[in-house]
């Protein structure tokens, strides 16, 4: 089913309260609002691009792994809304929810993650509005990421709206525990002694990512305390890419 009509489906579903003849206007108008938040999403998704192909021209890596987007499903939008016994309105959902958009950035080195959250902010037309640093203070389970709520302006065919969306950025090691976290999370009915010993077994893995992050990241400083060997084959191989190599031989 296409995106559109999945969401028609289920948009029908959250508004069955709503009295019969504004039900269409209302379904337009959340069409409307998720197609504002998916703008959103790609303006941020292209500035972490952007970010990435300058980066990667002045280091030897680039500072981006991979990109993910998401946009919440209405289900989960009213799931968090009735969980917070907040109204489930568009309304609402504009003032009351911050992740509707979603962007989870993964980096090879836990240095890139704040050198690309500081570059994200300090583009003037990105207003931070909130920032949880749960690699320098992890959640109790050991969940570790650093996430920013910022909002930033999407110009459309005749206006121009403010859009709130989440930013995830996190390591490889990290995205890795907390995939496996949130899928284990599910596995129902199990005897608390087991939840126990897998909750512990969690703890200790996060630690040992936490670790993992810490040794690559030394080896990174290193390499770049030595300088790098192969700096003019990566200048060569760049300008190759760039299709420049015969001017600069000429
Ligand atoms: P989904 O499906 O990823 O969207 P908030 O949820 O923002 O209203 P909260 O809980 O204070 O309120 O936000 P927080 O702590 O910043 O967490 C928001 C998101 O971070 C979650 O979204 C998850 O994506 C991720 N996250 C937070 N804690 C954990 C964790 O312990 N394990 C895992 N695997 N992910 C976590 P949602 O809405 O829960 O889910």
């Amino acid at each position: 089913m296409s995106d559109r009509g999945y969401y028609d489906q289920q948009m029908y579903k959250a508004l069955l309260d709503t009295p019969l003849e504004s039900l269409h206007d209302n379904l337009i108008e959340a069409q409307k609002l998720m197609t504002y938040y998916k703008c959103a999403m790609y303006e941020v998704e292209t500035k972490f691009k952007v970010l990435n192909e300058h980066l990667s021209l002045m280091h030897d890596q680039n500072p981006i792994d991979s990109i993910k987007t998401r946009l919440k499903s209405p289900e989960s939008i009213g799931r968090k809304l009735k969980l917070r016994g907040l109204p489930l309105s568009l309304e609402s959902i504009e003032k009351n929810l911050t992740d509707i958009a979603g962007v989870r950035v993964i980096c090879p080195f836990v240095d890139d993650i704040y050198m690309l959250a500081d570059c994200l902010i300090s583009q003037d037309d990105v207003e931070l509005l909130e920032k949880k640093d749960y690699i320098k203070n992890p959640k109790p389970n050991g969940y570790r990421s650093l996430h920013l709520i910022i909002r930033i302006p999407i110009f459309l065919h005749k206006e121009k709206r403010s859009v709130t969306v989440e930013v995830q950025l996190r390591t490889i090691a990290m995205e890795f525990w907390a995939n496996t976290e949130h899928r284990l999370r599910y596995k129902k009915d199990l005897p608390p002694q087991i939840v126990e010993s897998i909750s512990n077994d969690l703890k200790e893995s996060a630690t040992l990512s936490a670790m993992l992050d810490e040794k690559v990241l030394n080896i990174k400083k290193q390499l770049s305390e030595v300088g790098s060997p192969g700096g003019v084959w990566d200048l060569t191989d760049r300008l190759k890419l760039l299709g420049m190599q015969k001017t600069v031989s000429q």
